[in-house]
């Protein structure tokens, strides 16, 4: 063999350089530049994000990370989020045996942010409001995480005095403060939510970081730590109170914290409740379609205008939280209603709410109606489901 190929060699030079270069060289230097090219992409996003603030002093450098992600996605347009994605959906729930999502067998891919919901984690229950086990909640999250996803998570505790829902907006919060007769119990309340936070970790035992969005849409009068059943100031101390409970306290350092409204009227009721900049990495509105398809649009013009003021005097983030049109009864939703009027605002992902029952859905399904339309919002280059998200670390 050898002698062989000196001999060619000696033959035809040429032939045989154009030969190993051809089939060899050329793909061992494009493999090099892609390797160092990607690497060097890798560290120069690791590298900045060094450097980068965000608001717990001691977060893990995946934390930083994140937010670096986050504050890349509007450079290339926005992603598409999920609540309970890998959970369950129409017809089916997951047992701990599978891995799908509605949203990934109508268009061929998972969402690029995943939300989850630890409501009643607060109570020691194995399973949060929704009926979904908090162990295979860690391993979903765990699994979004490994995929390249983002993970969002909300908090829906009960009401600590009244043990009802939280929906029950008989007032507590100044209860639950510190000094307060129930501050006790709601200490212990947020170290289980600290225990779940510490126990999110990648196989080799790294903190896996979190979007965490509790005390939700607070201008708005249905939760107990709402409008008119707190006041601004003790919904500030709440905030304050379980941020230092989570980082100081407990340690919990895997944390981004997102200050998320309903739909406001104006920038004052946006800030009525917010706890300040140094509690607060991204800004959120939770923007939902109850109404006409013109009132919606005039709404996420108005509101995702004034979030994207607010979010760039602030320099944070910003992302619509939480949203939808139940059970999309318009053919054409997602390319002419949702995507017109939100593609231009910066945000950094628009997440859609839970596919829990027939007449409770979010995101599309096989057979719906609005699925041919959802493909062709998945295929809009600006629109960014795992595949793309991935590739902005
Ligand atoms: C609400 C509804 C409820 C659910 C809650 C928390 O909007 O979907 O059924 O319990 O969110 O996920």
């Amino acid at each position: 063999m050898r002698a062989n190929t000196i001999k060619i060699e000696n033959q035809n030079t040429v032939r045989y350089q154009r030969n190993v270069f051809g089939s060899r060289i050329i793909p061992l230097i494009a493999l090099i530049l892609l390797t160092s090219l990607s690497m060097s992409c890798k560290s120069t996003l690791l590298k900045e994000s060094a450097t980068i603030r965000v608001t717990d002093p001691n977060a893990d450098a995946s934390v930083k990370h994140l937010m670096l992600r986050i504050k890349e996605i509007p450079k290339s347009g926005y992603a598409f989020g999920h609540q309970d994605a890998t959970a369950y959906g129409l017809g089916w729930k997951n047992n701990g045996s599978i891995y799908k999502s509605d949203v990934a067998e109508v268009s061929g891919d998972f969402p690029g942010v995943f939300g989850f919901e630890i409501g009643h984690i607060e109570l020691g229950h194995e399973q949060n409001l929704d009926s979904v086990n908090f162990d295979l909640m860690t391993r979903l999250i765990q699994k979004a995480h490994d995929t390249g996803g983002i993970i969002t998570i909300s908090w829906h505790p009960d009401n600590p005095a009244t043990k009802k829902s939280a929906w029950d907006p008989s007032p507590v919060v100044n209860a639950i403060l510190d000094g307060g007769v129930l501050h006790p119990k709601y200490q212990a309340w947020v170290a289980k939510v600290a225990d779940f936070m510490h126990g999110l970790k990648t196989k080799k035992g790294k903190p896996i970081p979190i979007v965490f969005r509790p005390f939700h849409e607070m201008n708005g009068s249905w939760f107990w730590w709402g409008h008119g059943n707190c006041t601004p100031e003790e919904f500030r101390l709440l905030w304050k109170q379980t941020y230092d409970l989570l980082t100081n306290t407990y340690e919990v350092h895997n944390l981004l914290y997102c200050y998320s409204t309903d739909v406001v009227q104006s920038e004052a009721e946006y800030l009525r409740f917010y706890p300040g900049d140094d509690y607060v990495d991204l800004l959120g509105m939770d923007l939902y379609h109850k109404n006409s398809t013109e009132e919606y649009i005039t709404l996420l013009e108005d509101n995702l205008t004034l979030l994207a003021k607010i979010g760039k005097q602030k320099s944070k983030p910003y992302a619509m939280t939480e949203g939808g049109l139940n059970m999309i009864p318009v053919e054409d939703w997602w390319t002419n209603v949702l995507d017109k009027n939100v593609a231009d605002k910066g945000i950094a992902w628009a997440l859609f709410w839970r596919n829990a029952w027939p007449n409770h859905y979010y995101a599309p399904f096989e057979g719906q109606e609005s699925s041919e339309d959802f493909k062709k919002f998945k295929a809009l280059n600006h629109v960014l489901f795992l595949e793309e998200l991935k590739n902005i670390r």
